[in-house]
């Protein structure tokens, strides 16, 4: 069913407490932990804890926690004193999408360059 957990899904797991991650906030409905590979010096994903394969189809579903995840790459940027910083949806493998969950990478500490590669 649509948003329910799933067997093989890395972050289902992590939702679940089943594989440790660096949880730095959790609300009812996201969890934000720390990216295992980070690509800055704060490098966070913000998380539904409801499984949809990205974030455009976590949206089209449930706009609410959609809007809950989006705040909450603002809340933790403060937490984590960033003053600048890049929020990022891969979406499709093409795009570097490795991961079928939604999550927002939120990227921060260091510059940024535009266009990203
Ligand atoms: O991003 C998926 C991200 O998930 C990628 O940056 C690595 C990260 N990752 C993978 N496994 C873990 C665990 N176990 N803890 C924390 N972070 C993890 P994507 O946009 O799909 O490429």
């Amino acid at each position: 069913m649509a948003g329910e957990p799933q067997d093989d899904c890395l972050f289902c797991k992590i939702v679940a407490g089943h594989i440790p991650a660096t949880v730095v906030r959790e609300t009812d409905t996201t969890v934000a932990f720390r990216d295992i590979n980070p690509q800055a010096p704060t490098h966070i994903l913000v998380i539904p804890k409801v499984h949809y394969r990205d974030a455009a189809t976590l949206a089209a579903a449930e706009p609410a926690i959609t809007a809950d995840m989006l705040r909450e790459t603002g809340v933790v940027a403060g937490e984590e004193q960033l003053e600048s910083y890049r929020v990022v949806f891969n979406t499709g493998s093409g795009a570097g999408q490795t991961v079928f969950h939604a999550h927002a990478h939120l990227l921060g500490g260091r510059g940024m360059h535009w266009p990203p590669g």
